[in-house]
């Protein structure tokens, strides 16, 4: 097949998701084509089968705010005519699905039928597609997507009941490559890597996200700040984002900011990830928790927070531990107490290595994404008949 996929391009989970699906795709066969306003930042080095096209947006003194979506529209619709794209995929319903809507009844014009995949995956639905002015237009494009997918049955059944959405929502959840995101079972190795952020003995705690408000990087810091109380400690944070001065300003205040490492946006997550003793995602709302699904394939079971589809991806108790909102003395408590116990901690490791191959493969749900694409292939030639 060849398949246009358009995402953010940025850092943040549904561009995650896009690229790797993306890449995966290529290595099956397929032929990838990004559109979008620059290169999605995970795709450096991994491009056979993969192709670029950028969005150029015109600057023009008379657009205070440049029509980008428009400019998205036009690009789809040329891209998929100069390379005979069989179907669009985009992620991320705003602006997204309204520039493939645009662009299918341009080419619907010319006789050429080009369908697109709308995948849902979270602030698109539950804040900004619920912002009035947003909402009709977002409505409109889902329910006009030759098909829809969603990262999980909590975002499915608020979009459906949110924006009274009457045609099916297939879930396919967030993936990882279990190959890639893996633990460093050499002792000797994983030791000397953690060496340069903690000593011996030190826990190490990570936290990876777009420092956006509704991932709460406070909590992270005042969760941290309870546990270096009782057991010598270092955190870790990767990405940037609103929320991160003042986490930096945070960690200064409570007297912790030499244990407290911003590293920013880094590439390689999974090599991080791996040197983890926890992870912690404290977040107010998560439709899924892609960050977390990869620290567990890395043997890193998280602390997080009992919302949206985290139940669905972590087993509480099993495979991490859920807390309500807020709740930071909870969230320290339950990681010291783990913490202490070395027997359950590594149980808790193996089962969350274990549940994130068994259920979230990229070799497992990337083909969940092949079926759908064919099925809506298959509906669109029966309806040419
Ligand atoms: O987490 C974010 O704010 C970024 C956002 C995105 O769309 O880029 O992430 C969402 O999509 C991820 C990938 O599907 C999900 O794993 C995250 O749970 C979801 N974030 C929220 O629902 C807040």
């Amino acid at each position: 097949m060849r398949i246009g996929i358009t995402c953010y391009p940025t850092y943040g989970g549904s561009g995650v998701v896009a690229t790797e699906l993306g890449i995966e795709l290529a290595t099956l066969g397929h032929e990838v084509h990004f559109i979008s306003y620059s290169q999605p930042f995970r795709l450096n080095g991994r491009d056979d089968g993969i192709f670029y096209h950028e969005v150029p947006v015109s600057n023009y003194p008379l657009f205070e705010f440049p029509p980008y979506d428009l400019a998205l529209a036009s690009r789809m619709a040329e891209v998929a005519e100069y390379y005979n794209l069989d179907l669009l995929h985009v992620h991320y319903a705003i602006p997204h699905s309204v520039s493939a809507l645009l662009a299918r009844q341009m080419l619907a014009a010319r006789g050429r039928r080009l369908p697109f995949v709308t995948t849902l995956h979270g602030t698109d639905i539950t804040l900004v597609g619920l912002d009035r002015s947003y909402l009709p237009i977002t409505r409109h494009a889902i329910q006009e997507s030759d098909g829809v997918t969603s990262i999980s049955n909590y975002l499915r059944e608020k979009t459906i009941a949110d924006f009274e959405i009457t045609r099916p929502i297939q879930t396919i959840t967030n993936f990882v490559n279990c190959d890639v995101y893996t633990p460093i079972n050499d002792e000797e190795k994983r030791a000397r890597c953690r060496a340069h952020y903690a000593k011996p003995g030190e826990v190490l705690l990570m936290h990876l996200s777009n420092f956006r408000p509704v991932k709460r990087i406070t909590d992270v810091v005042k969760v941290f700040a309870l546990v270096a109380r009782e057991v010598p400690a270092q955190l870790i944070l990767i990405g940037d984002g609103p929320d991160r001065s003042a986490a930096e300003w945070l960690a200064h205040d409570l007297g912790i900011h030499a244990r407290v490492h911003f590293l920013g946006k880094q590439d390689r997550v999974s090599e991080l990830l791996a040197l983890a003793d926890l992870f912690l995602l404290p977040s107010q709302l998560e439709s899924f928790g892609l960050a977390a699904l990869e620290a567990m394939a890395c043997k890193v079971p998280a602390i997080a927070t009992h919302v949206g589809g985290v139940p669905e991806l972590i087993q509480d108790g099993v495979t991490g531990l859920l807390f309500p909102i807020g709740d930071v003395d909870a969230m320290a408590a339950g990681a010291l107490k783990l913490l202490s116990d070395s027997a359950r901690l590594n149980a808790m490791r193996e089962a969350a290595r274990k549940d994130a191959q068994k259920r979230f493969c990229a070799d497992l749900v990337v083909p969940q994404y092949v079926r759908f694409y064919e099925k809506i292939l298959a509906a669109t030639d029966a309806a040419k008949v």
